[in-house]
């Protein structure tokens, strides 16, 4: 999976996109099953190419805080391009949490440190800032929140 996403990367993540879809008209609308690749592209080139507009997002949670995968700063702003397929997937190290957001009426399962983790998907198919929180007890009005910015 390909894990993108946050604040610090965003920018970047959006030239991969560009250049992503560049190299997809490039195989040809022919067969858009076309995901050859020559050898010396890199892994993670062949990665995106064949998630092209589905973008994976690792969140964990813990006490009253979400955390991208990988990252240090609590109830970060996710940043996704219009459009895209989100596959997000929640995991929990600490407490009972959800991942909620109601503009995308969408919603993870609950789930303590010890259950599987709860994958949704969903299309960002409209623009602008959205909120993000934890349905659990009184956790969002505890600070359980962020904001997700569709662009
Ligand atoms: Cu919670």
């Amino acid at each position: 999976m390909t894990r993108v996403i946050g604040k610090k990367i965003g920018s970047y993540l959006f030239s991969l996109i560009a250049i992503v879809s560049l190299t997809a008209c490039e195989l040809g609308a022919d067969d858009p099953n076309n995901t050859a690749i020559t050898g010396d592209t890199p892994i993670d080139e062949q990665t995106m190419v064949e998630e092209v507009g589905t973008i994976a997002i690792d969140l964990r949670a813990e006490g009253r805080e979400f955390y991208l995968d990988g990252e240090e700063e609590a109830n970060p702003t996710i940043f996704i391009s219009q459009g895209s397929t989100v596959e997000l997937t929640l995991c929990v190290t600490g407490g009972r949490h959800d991942w909620v957001v109601d503009e995308f009426d969408v919603a993870t399962a609950q789930i303590g440190q010890d259950d599987e983790c709860s994958m949704v998907e969903f299309t960002a198919d409209q623009t602008g800032e959205f909120e993000y929180y934890c349905s659990v007890g009184n956790h969002r009005e505890e600070g359980m929140y962020g904001a997700i910015v569709v662009e």
